[in-house]
C-alpha cells in the first residue's frame, strides 16, 4: 500500500529557493515504474536548473529536481515485464527516450529529440517517490549500498563515458579539471581503474588532500598557479601536455585553457556546463597542433551499466557526505560557492 503523500523539494520559481513541502505521489503510466528513491546524489545541473541558467526549458513549473536517485521499484506499469517490484534501481538524467530515432537506434540515447530528462522535463528524485521509464532505469545489484551508490547514476556515468570519448589510453595522462567537486573526484578513480594517470585540478588545500587520496598524480591549484599551462605540461613526463583533458568545472575560462596545455594531437571533453559560457581556440593551433574539441553528454545505457559495474568491483569509492532531503537548498549553497569537496547525497527519509 503506497501512500498518496510525501516529501519533496519543490521549486516554484526560477532562482529558487527550493521548498521542502508535502506533494501527491505520481502513479507510473504503461511503460513506466514508480521508485522509493531512497537516496540522492545533489548534481550542480540540479543547481542550474533552479536557477534557469541554460538556454532549454524546464517543464512548467513547479519542477521536482534531481537526478541520481537510487532506490526499490515499488509500482509498475501494465508493459513493464522485466524488472520485478523490490528490484533495487536508479533514475538518471536521461529518464526515457523514444528508442526508434536514428539516434537511439545508434545507441546515442541522450541525443534523442524526444529525450525526458529528471528534474528537468520531468520530475525528478528529490522525492520520497519519483517516475521514470522502465527502458532507461539503471538495474543495481541486490546488497548494493544505495547511498554510496547514488552519484554514480549522474557523474558515475558521464565521466566514465566522457574518459571514453577522451580516447586517453591506459598509461597515457588526462587532466581532470573541475578534479575536487562531484563529476572530479570520481572521474579520478575511473581514471585510475582505468589504467590512466590523472593530474588534478581545482582550488583549496581540502580538494587537495581528497585528489591525492583518490589517486591523483598531481595536483594543480587553478588560485595559485601563476602558469596553469606551463604547470600542467610540466605535470607529464615528456612536458608535452596530457592526452586528454576532462572539463568538468563550471567556468569559462579553464575550457579555453585547455586546448593551450593538451599534447598535440589532444582531445578536450567539455562536460561542465558554465551559464553562458562560449569555447575559443586559437584556430592556427588547433589546425597545426591537431587539436580535437568535442562534448561529452551523460551515458547510454551499456554506459550506465558498465559504469555501475566498476562501482560494484570496488574500484569506486565516492567521496560523499550525507545529510537530509529537507536540507537541500542549504547544499546549493555551499555548491553555488564551490566549497564541496566530493558530493552531497540527501536521504528522502530525512
Ligand atoms: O552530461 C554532462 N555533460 C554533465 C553531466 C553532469 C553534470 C554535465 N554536468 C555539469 C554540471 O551541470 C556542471 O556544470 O558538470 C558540471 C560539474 O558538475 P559537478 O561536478 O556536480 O559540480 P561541482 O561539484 O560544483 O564541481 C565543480 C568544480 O569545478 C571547480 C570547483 O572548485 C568545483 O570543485 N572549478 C571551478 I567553478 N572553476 C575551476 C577552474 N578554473 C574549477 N576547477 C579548475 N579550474
Ligand atoms: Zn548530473
Amino acid at each position: 500500500n503506497l501512500p498518496t503523500e510525501q516529501w519533496a523539494q519543490v521549486v516554484e520559481k526560477v532562482g529558487g529557493p527550493a521548498t521542502y513541502k508535502r506533494i501527491p505521489v505520481q502513479q507510473p503510466g504503461p511503460d513506466e515504474v514508480l521508485i522509493n528513491v531512497k537516496y540522492s546524489g545533489v548534481c550542480h545541473t540540479d543547481l542550474h536548473a533552479m536557477m534557469g541558467d541554460w538556454p532549454l526549458d524546464t517543464k512548467p513549473l513547479p519542477l521536482v529536481g534531481g537526478h541520481e536517485g537510487a532506490g526499490v521499484v515499488v509500482a509498475r506499469g501494465s508493459l513493464v515485464t522485466d524488472i520485478e517490484l523490490g528490484d533495487l534501481a536508479g533514475i538518471k538524467w536521461l529518464n526515457g527516450s523514444c528508442l526508434s530515432c536514428s539516434y537511439c537506434q545508434n545507441s546515442d540515447e541522450s541525443l534523442c529529440k524526444k529525450a525526458l530528462l529528471s528534474g528537468y522535463t520531468v520530475d525528478g528524485t528529490f522525492q520520497e517517490y519519483a517516475i521514470a521509464k522502465a527502458a532507461h532505469v539503471a538495474r543495481i545489484p541486490k546488497g548494493t549500498n544505495l547511498e554510496a551508490v547514488a552519484p554514480i547514476l549522474c557523474a558515475g556515468i558521464t565521466v566514465y563515458k566522457g574518459i571514453k570519448e577522451s580516447l586517453v589510453r591506459p598509461g597515457q595522462t588526462i587532466a581532470i579539471v573541475g578534479a575536487g567537486g562531484g563529476l572530479g573526484s570520481i572521474a579520478i578513480q575511473y581514471a585510475k581503474a582505468m589504467g590512466i594517470h590523472a593530474i588534478a585540478i581545482d582550488a583549496g588545500d581540502e580538494k587537495r588532500d581528497l585528489c591525492l587520496k583518490l589517486g591523483a598524480t598531481t595536483f594543480i591549484d587553478f588560485t595559485k598557479s601563476k602558469d596553469i599551462v606551463a604547470d600542467v605540461k610540466a605535470a607529464t613526463p615528456d612536458g608535452e601536455g596530457p592526452y586528454g583533458a576532462l572539463l568538468v568545472a563550471v567556468q569559462e575560462k579553464p575550457f579555453q585553457q585547455a586546448t593551450c596545455y593538451l599534447r598535440s594531437k589532444g582531445v578536450l571533453v567539455c562536460i561542465g556546463l558554465p551559464a553562458n559560457a562560449n569555447l575559443s581556440a586559437p584556430v592556427f593551433d588547433t589546425v597545426v597542433r591537431m587539436i580535437n574539441i568535442k562534448g561529452s553528454y551523460v551515458g547510454n545505457r551499456a554506459d550506465t551499466a558498465e559504469a555501475l559495474d566498476f562501482f560494484a568491483r570496488g574500484l569506486i569509492n565516492v567521496p560523499y557526505k550525507s545529510i537530509g532531503l529537507s536540507q537541500l537548498q542549504s547544499v546549493y549553497d555551499l555548491m553555488h560557492e564551490a566549497k564541496i569537496a566530493g558530493r552531497y547525497v540527501v536521504d528522502t527519509s530525512k
